[in-house]
């Protein structure tokens, strides 16, 4: 099972958004530009309902441009939402997003219908640093880690607009692999949930495919002829003894590299890069969400075989149907399968009409 952290103080933050959205006129969902499929949160449809909706693709300085624009073409093709691009810090084009929102709901204005703005989105996506760029001045605190914004905060952008800052929030459970990784390579993932490893051989993983000459322009690569071919590990040790990650006895400090790699690209040192393409991101889903579904229908005939059934190995059965609940409760893990289960549930996907 790939990488998931929804701790206790999401489940909290859930149920505020939920509760918050009853009065909220307007939601912007800031992504990851570098990786905006796997930042997209798919709970976010059920929680936001018909409300107009703005995502924002945030930290463009450190994204491949020509997929920025994919991803804002993908997004904007689609009725039900509108996406811009933006770099948190800059403040002209955040004021853009001001007149976006205005735009979405021309009806609240004035003092007596003050419109009232959500910016929710990952851990670390950079929602904070956006209100403090709006409001022109450091009302929110900022910090390059998961979870700096503990709770909900509102700030007063002008009489008339209200702007409501969120802690950071994922989803019971990432279906998507390499969005667990994305995630985790990107800073939106506590330290304590992942293996930094594992986190760096996969994000080397994504970067080979399109970026080989950015990798090996970074790190001066030794002993591998064709970067995007190697293995991920073959990489991650030819990083690690470029970089001088090197143990007694000339062993690979490979804990020491994945830190390199994981730094590297959070900073944007390797240059600027996207993880993830539309069309990608929509394959990897649809298979993800095909296996749940064939793991799901499995589960199903386990459970009715167990009731009663047939009596031929019905003691075998009985315990593969036990097995399997127990690999439900590590795969539940924060007690919300509903939301977890909820097949392409706002999440992008060519053909997904749910997605927000
Ligand atoms: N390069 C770049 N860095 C950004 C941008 N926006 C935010 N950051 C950085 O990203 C980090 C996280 O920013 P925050 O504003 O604290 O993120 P957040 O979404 O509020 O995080 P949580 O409160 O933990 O959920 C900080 O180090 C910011 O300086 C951006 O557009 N570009
Ligand atoms: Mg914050």
């Amino acid at each position: 099972m790939g990488i998931q952290w929804f701790p206790g103080h999401m489940h909290v933050t859930k149920k505020a958004i939920s509760e918050r959205m009853k009065e909220i006129d307007v939601v912007i969902e800031l992504l990851d530009a570098r990786l905006p499929g796997s930042s997209a949160n798919p709970m976010l449809g059920n929680m936001t309902g018909t409300r107009p909706k703005l995502k924002v693709l945030n930290k463009q300085d450190l994204a491949d441009a020509e997929r920025t624009q994919a991803w804002l073409d993908w997004y904007n093709g689609r009725s039900e939402t509108q996406a811009i691009g933006l770099d948190a810090s800059e403040k002209a084009p955040a004021q853009r997003l001001i007149k976006a929102c205005r735009e979405l709901a021309p009806n609240r204005s004035g003092m007596d219908k003050p419109l009232r703005v959500l910016i929710c989105g990952v851990p670390n996506v950079g929602k904070s640093t956006l209100m403090n760029t709006l409001v022109g001045r450091k009302a929110a605190k900022t910090g390059d880690e998961a979870g700096i914004t503990r709770v909900e905060q509102r700030i007063l952008l002008a009489s008339d607009f209200y702007l409501y800052d969120t802690p950071g929030m994922l989803w019971p459970k990432i279906v998507v692999e390499q969005a667990g990784f994305h995630l985790a390579a990107s800073g939106a993932v506590g330290r304590n949930a992942y293996d930094e490893e594992e986190t760096a051989m996969a994000l080397l993983n994504s970067i080979k495919r399109s970026y080989a000459p950015l990798l090996a322009q970074r790190y001066k690569i030794k002993g591998i002829d064709d970067i995007s071919l190697a293995h991920d590990d073959e990489l991650l040790t030819a990083i690690g003894k470029a970089r001088g990650a090197v143990m007694s006895g000339g062993r690979v400090n490979l804990q020491k590299a994945a830190e390199i790699v994981l730094n590297d690209f959070r900073s944007g040192a390797m240059g600027r890069m996207t993880l993830e393409t539309p069309d990608e991101f929509a394959d990897w889903l649809k298979k993800a969400l095909a296996e749940e579904a064939r793991k799901q229908a499995e589960k199903a005939a386990l459970r009715e075989a167990a009731r009663g059934g047939s009596r031929v190995g019905d003691q075998q059965r009985r315990e593969a149907w036990l097995q399997s609940q127990a690999d439900d409760g590590e795969d539940a893990g924060d007690g919300e399968p509903d939301d977890a289960d909820a097949p392409g549930d706002g999440h992008p996907g060519p053909g997904d009409a749910a997605n927000t």
